[in-house]
């Protein structure tokens, strides 16, 4: 293989129910936000998304649409495959949990669980959620408006009595308890950490893992009567397209155990406590890291269909530019916490952060190099201790950002690069080059190259999360495309004085509400 080192991160695979909104793209997003560092980082990356098509929720909307559950699946997960490319995400790999290479995936999952003793075929009696396709105790259950019991996450319940095979969740609480005590962290943020090891030491019950009483699934081996409890089959997902069952191949020895899973809170139970003790009953490494983020509201309110208040990516992106979008979802909400989806704060973003902050500043400067300096980038002079402290500064960031970005803290990334920007904002305001032009045209050109030497630092270091733009500032400044990956940042790569220039043109417009 490349010799590099290797990077697996993957997003929930989302049910095909529904089409996808801004909480399904934001996932995504923060995952290509991840892929795209860590490949600019010199990683050979593997970066997985896509759609969970089993299960009675997904045959019920079939159903209800009035078509076959793999013709509505293959619509629906279209939808999921076409907001990837509309969103400039750069998986390497789409995968439905209906392809054939997941079923034999699947069972032979559950044939090295039960040769290794942790499944066994009993009753199952209890309430269960479609809705979340998830088990719920008794005392688990919440009041709803009428009187009816719901589950906690405000879903309808049925009641369940069927025979069931079991997984012998219950064994494993000690080692997924010894799990959560790893380094680095294998599962973050840590308040979420903390509510995943309150419920695992409150005690495991073992775990239904089939159903009789429909079809739409993957049949357990040697019993098809059974068809594979729907999380089971979903969260398999995450080795089927490393390769298993093949341990043997280059792939999963490559990419096996996956670096992150991502998620939103929601489904971390899933991920932290039945997916790894899963793989452990299989005799298979866990995952390293499990992140689950915050929950998106719109203007404070709950997203939700009933409330008709779904946020479209089509259209937010449509409205306001594809990296703006990007720009804000991971600038806005401190990763791992909820966060409210306002249009305000949108606008806000674009026109401090980007248009006045980072545009202005590419635009001023570059312009000038372009009209002051016969089109060529200048030969700066001596550096003065202030050209040397912001250069010094742009040169430190890889080091800050990556720091951050290795615990998911990408909004906080964004800000180290954005007080640079600010800072190198400053710094042109302070020596205002376009004063220089008579008085001291060498000093200008000294000015106006550290200037453009900053923007080249930041404009590859925002590649990840505006990865257009980006390309446009780098373009502009005539950086070979060979030449942006995180190797080419700080003091050893400069600019080249002496190439030929155009007229730049803005890369940030302003927004103006209509
Ligand atoms: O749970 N804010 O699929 P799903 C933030 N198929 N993120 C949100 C969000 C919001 N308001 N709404 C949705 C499933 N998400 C299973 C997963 S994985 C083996 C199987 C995101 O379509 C968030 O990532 O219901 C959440 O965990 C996921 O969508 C749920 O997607």
């Amino acid at each position: 293989m490349s010799g590099k080192p290797s990077f697996y991160i993957t997003t929930p695979i989302y049910y095909v129910n529904d089409i996808p909104h801004i909480g399904h793209a934001y996932t995504t997003l923060a995952c290509d936000v991840m892929a795209r560092f860590k490949r600019l980082d010199g990683y050979n990356v593997m970066f997985l998304t896509g759609t969970d098509e089993h299960g009675q929720k997904v045959e019920k909307s079939a159903a209800a649409a009035g078509k076959s559950p793999l013709e509505f699946c293959d619509t629906v997960s279209q939808r999921f495959r076409e907001l990837a490319a509309f969103m400039n995400f750069s998986n390497d790999d789409f995968i439905r949990t209906t392809e054939e290479r997941h079923k034999k995936s699947c069972q032979a999952l559950w044939k090295k669980l039960e040769e290794n003793g942790h499944i066994y075929l009993d009753k199952y009696a209890g309430w269960y959620s479609v809705r979340d396709e998830a088990f719920f105790a008794e005392n688990e259950l919440i009041d709803g408006k009428n009187g009816e019991k719901l589950a906690p996450t405000g879903a309808p319940i049925e009641w369940v009595e069927e025979e069931s095979y079991f997984f012998r969740l219950s064994a494993f609480e000690e080692k997924l308890l010894e799990f959560y005590e790893s380094l680095p962290p294998t599962v973050l943020p840590n308040s979420r950490k903390n509510e995943v090891k309150s419920f695992v030491s409150g005690g495991l019950r073992d775990l239904s893992v089939s159903r009789t009483s429909f079809n739409w699934g993957v049949p357990v081996p040697g019993n098809d009567k059974h068809i594979m409890y729907v999380w089971i089959d979903a969260l398999t997902n995450y080795i089927t397209a490393a390769g298993y069952p093949d341990v043997e191949s280059e792939k999963f020895k490559t990419f096996w155990p996956a670096d992150i899973h991502m998620m939103g809170k929601d489904i971390l139970r899933f991920h932290a406590v039945y997916w790894p003790a899963f793989l452990m009953g299989a005799g298979i490494e866990p995952a390293k890291r499990v992140f689950a983020h915050g929950w998106w509201t719109n203007e404070g309110e709950k997203i939700s269909k009933s409330l008709g208040n779904v946020i479209d990516p089509f259209n937010i992106v449509e409205e306001f530019g594809l990296d703006q979008v990007r720009y804000f979802l991971m600038r806005e909400v401190p990763f791992g916490n909820d966060g409210d989806f306002s249009r305000q704060a949108m606008i806000n973003r674009i026109n401090s952060d980007l248009a006045n902050d980072l545009g202005n500043l590419a635009q001023r400067s570059l312009s000038m190099i372009f009209k002051n300096c016969d089109g060529v980038m200048p030969v700066p002079g001596d550096f003065s201790d202030a050209d040397k402290a912001i250069l010094s500064a742009a040169d430190g960031l890889l080091a800050e950002v990556r720091g951050h970005i290795d615990v998911q803290a990408i909004n906080k990334s964004l800000e180290v690069i954005w007080k640079v920007v600010s800072d190198a904002n400053g710094y042109f305001a302070l020596h205002e080059p376009w004063a220089l032009k008579n008085s001291d045209p060498a000093r200008m050109a000294t000015v106006l190259y550290v200037t453009a030497e900053i923007i080249r630092q930041v404009g590859i270091l925002i590649q990840p999360i505006m990865p257009h733009s980006a390309e446009k500032l780098l373009d502009q400044l005539k950086i070979p495309a060979d030449k942006r990956g995180f190797d080419q940042l700080g003091s050893d790569h400069r600019l080249s004085s002496g190439t030929n220039m155009e007229k730049p043109e803005g890369v940030f417009p302003r927004f103006v509400d209509e």
